[in-house]
């Protein structure tokens, strides 16, 4: 058997250059490369590797290692969890600097894979800089943080365990059902040490990814129960895109007529002007989804993960006898609400259930009745778009705009704050693969917004990507800005300003806050800071001005009419990012349609108004229902 003598990391590097994926026939490089910040802690070791193999694995410098997570959980969405890419940091704090990162991408099942320095396996000049020491535990490493938030996780200690530990670090992260975050903590000294490796590890590898068939008999039950609906509603999730069965789920809902409402991460699935296309569903959704999910008596949930955000906080399904079908390729989604669980790839699923169906169509009138709750939410987003609130314009009105700036494949991005919500409700949504509605909602993480959208960009050179960040969300993250111009990486980022966060503002008032604490504190505030709906003073900062020192292109919008004009400069901007800045009313808030999330309110203490809002918090728990009920 041939072998290689190298180190612990040139064989990593190698070994990641050569992994590949496949799927329908169709095959790419898996790794797109290794995005980094160095320190003493892989300097030496994955640094010198990194730059001897530069041509085998481009390295991209960032500049905060959460965000350079972010770029990669991005791209790695983008690319349907077909491609990804590696992370490496140095030890301590530029590792759990990462630690953020890794949970969003374990949440929204994205395949990324992280590197960090850890502490010497030799623990010679021990405390090494920036090492915890843990005197119960001479194994612990501030590493150690990254196990509840990743899907497989290992130390390499011994050069030798590399070969194990990459190959199984690879059938997490090409694996469907069980992709997320995947770290190898890498000691710093180990990966400079030697690793007789065989040849066959360093060789090419082409990680086949079958698409899981249902079981026949799940999807003859499914069939039973769907054929016995008389109000049958089917939910879309983000594994309808990821599995590209987009094309699969318009053909069901033309054959069936049943109606289709989207999670967030599911927008997109079914375009909003196909007939069928409710839209938004469940705390953030259109009052056309949660009217016909309030009586829906057979739910059809497809690859979701039944988040709070999409059942209402199990208060959307109100019908007594509602069952659930879930088509989902993970198991631990296909159990939920006590469902039944059709495991299976979203595209197979989604035609076996079709073909089983056989041309049996939901009732006309429940068919005509989503169409016209759908027409009639179609009329509230154009009075939404259309507004002309003033002075300072709704924040619809921006979405709006940068919606009718949008062409059909372009990409909108954003994470937190109010936006995603109205994102949710009023974007419309063309691109027939799903891919231009990127709504990072299963961590809602401040500051993806900007890192996100390049990692986008990335993975999909000839879209425009528009990235949605609040102020907050901006104030957390910008730092890659500064990559995007090094990097040349085209961005829109819509930079909307509102004096801080005035989605938790409007969460405190209605659970009777007086939004204490959600306005940055001017100097006129004093000691209770509130935001209580009234007048408030502008902060005095000049977010536009920083991006412009970020080496950003700005340009500054001051109504809806010049926002327009920005935008149609931004799209012919090019070899790096357009910031467009722009400030909207905090209070001119989209309203909630029909639904309800469940945030408790205090039972005791506070004022009247807190007490009433408890009051209605107790009145509206009794619409949750347990969905327990086997199918
Ligand atoms: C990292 C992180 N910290 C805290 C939160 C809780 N949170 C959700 S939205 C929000 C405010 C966002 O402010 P901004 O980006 O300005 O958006 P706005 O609410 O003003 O629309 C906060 C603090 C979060 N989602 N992520
Ligand atoms: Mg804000």
């Amino acid at each position: 058997m041939s072998t290689e003598r190298l180190t612990v990391a040139q064989a990593l590097v190698r070994f990641l250059a050569a992994q590949h994926v496949e799927r329908d026939g169709r095959r790419r490089r898996f790794f797109a490369g290794c995005l980094g910040i160095f320190g003493h802690g892989n300097v030496a070791g994955l640094g010198q590797a990194l730059q001897q193999h530069h041509d085998l694995l481009p390295y991209l410098p960032a500049r905060n290692e959460q965000a350079m997570v972010h770029v990669a959980s991005g791209y790695a969405r983008q690319a349907n969890r077909l491609g990804a890419y590696a992370c490496t940091s140095s030890v301590g704090p530029g590792a759990t600097n990462m630690v953020t990162g890794a949970a969003l991408a374990t949440v929204n099942r994205l395949p990324v894979l992280l590197l960090p320095g850890d502490t010497f396996a030799g623990r010679g000049p021990h405390p090494v800089l920036q090492q915890l020491e843990a005197p119960q535990d001479g194994t612990v490493s501030v590493n150690d943080a990254f196990r509840p938030v990743c899907r497989y996780f290992d130390r390499i200690t011994r050069p030798e365990q590399l070969v194990d530990a990459a190959l199984a670090a690879m059938r997490v992260l090409t694996d469907p059902a069980e992709t997320g975050a995947v770290c190898l903590a890498l000691p710093e000294d180990v990966q400079t040490e030697v690793v007789e490796v065989p040849a066959a590890f360093l060789a090419e590898r082409t990680w086949t990814i079958f698409r899981r068939p249902p079981a026949p008999e799940a999807i003859e039950r499914a069939a039973a129960l769907v054929r016995g609906a008389r109000r049958p509603l089917l939910v879309a999730g983000g594994g309808v895109i990821y599995a590209e069965a987009t094309a699969a789920l318009r053909e069901f809902a033309d054959a069936t007529g049943i109606p289709v409402g989207e999670t967030q991460a599911g927008r997109g699935a079914l375009p909003s002007a196909h007939p069928a296309a409710l839209g938004a569903i469940g705390a953030t959704g259109t009052p056309a989804a949660n009217r016909l999910a309030r009586e829906a008596d057979v739910v059809i949930g497809v690859g979701t993960r039944w988040s709070d955000f999409t059942t209402a906080s199990r208060s959307a399904f109100q019908d007594p006898g509602v069952r659930f079908v879930n088509v989902n390729v993970a198991g631990l989604d296909a159990a939920k609400l006590a469902g039944l669980a059709v495991e299976a790839d979203a595209r197979l699923g989604l035609d076996a259930l079709r073909a089983a169906l056989a041309g049996r169509r939901a009732d006309a009138a429940w068919t005509e009745r989503a169409a016209g709750e759908a027409a009639a939410w179609d009329e509230e987003v154009r009075r939404l778009y259309g507004q002309g609130h003033g002075p300072l314009p709704a924040q619809a009105e921006v979405i709006g705009a940068v919606n009718d700036a949008a062409d059909e494949r372009d990409v909108v991005v954003c994470a937190a704050g109010s936006m995603p919500g109205d994102l949710h409700k009023l974007w419309r949504t063309r691109d027939p693969d799903g891919k231009g509605y990127h709504v990072e909602y299963g961590y809602s993480c401040m500051g993806y917004e900007i890192p996100g959208a390049m990692g986008v960009k990335l993975a999909a050179p000839d879209r425009r990507v528009f990235a949605m960040v609040g102020d907050g969300s901006y104030l957390m993250l910008p730092g890659e800005l500064a990559t995007a111009v090094a990097e040349g990486v085209e961005l829109i980022v819509v930079l909307v300003q509102n004096h801080g966060y005035a989605s938790i503002g409007a969460l405190s008032r209605s659970v009777g806050g007086a939004g204490y604490g959600t306005h940055y504190r001017t100097a006129e505030d004093g000691a209770l800071p509130v935001d209580d709906g009234g007048a408030y003073a502008a902060t005095p900062v000049d977010l536009a001005a920083n991006a412009e020192s970020l080496g950003a292109r700005v340009l500054r919008a001051a109504s809806v009419a010049e926002l327009r004009a920005a935008l149609a400069e931004a799209r012919e901007h090019r070899g790096g990012p357009v910031v467009v800045h722009v400030e909207v009313d905090r209070y001119a808030g989209v309203p909630s349609y029909e639904s309800w999330w469940d945030v408790p309110v205090a039972a005791v203490g506070g004022d009247d108004a807190v007490r009433a809002a408890r009051a209605e918090y107790e009145a509206a728990r009794r619409n949750q229902r347990p969905y327990v009920e086997a199918p």
